[in-house]
């Protein structure tokens, strides 16, 4: 069996280089953006996905948008964070891969993504393809082509 160390990257699908699902830090759709803010503080990362009750994809949310969203004109509204809720704030306006989508594809989308979900096809979530595993393959390629 070829491991991707062997595989061209016309050869690696999104399959061969996505985090799985139970290695990825989410959220769910109905949890107050208290839960979601501590999940991303805690875990480090400045966007995490979203997902429903069966666990299909649904959106993404951050930082960002979070501490925007509860920014009042001379201070942060600290109680609309039990208040309100993922979906009434989440980015929803997300690409998507499936597993058996090409390296291209997954280079494509993290051109304006730090990371990008994966999903199949009906919806249910797989893993994330992030920046960071393009690169490392992009790299890996470029050492093996300079030395042959
Ligand atoms: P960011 O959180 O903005 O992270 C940007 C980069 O900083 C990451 O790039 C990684 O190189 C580094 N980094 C940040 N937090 C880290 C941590 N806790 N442990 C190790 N490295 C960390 P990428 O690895 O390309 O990830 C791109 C984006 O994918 C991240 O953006 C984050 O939004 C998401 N992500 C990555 N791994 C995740 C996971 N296991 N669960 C949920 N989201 C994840």
């Amino acid at each position: 069996m070829s491991t991707i160390q062997d595989k061209q990257l016309t050869d690696i699908v999104v399959e061969d280089i996505m985090i799985s699902s139970e290695k990825v830090a989410h959220v769910q759709l109905n949890n107050p953006l208290e839960h979601a803010l501590l999940v991303l503080v805690k875990s480090g990362y400045s966007a995490v996905p979203v997902l429903d009750a069966s666990y299909k994809l649904v959106g993404t949310i951050g930082k960002t948008i979070i501490l925007n969203e509860i920014l009042g004109l001379e201070r942060f509204e600290i109680e609309k964070l039990s208040d309100m809720r993922v979906h009434e704030v989440m980015n929803t306006d997300i690409p998507s891969l499936s597993r058996d989508d090409s390296f291209m594809n997954g280079l494509k989308a993290v051109i304006n993504n730090t990371f990008v979900c994966v999903s199949d096809d009906e919806g249910y979530f797989d893993g994330i393809v992030t920046r960071r595993a393009i690169l490392k393959q992009m790299k890996r390629d470029f050492y093996t082509n300079r030395n042959d």
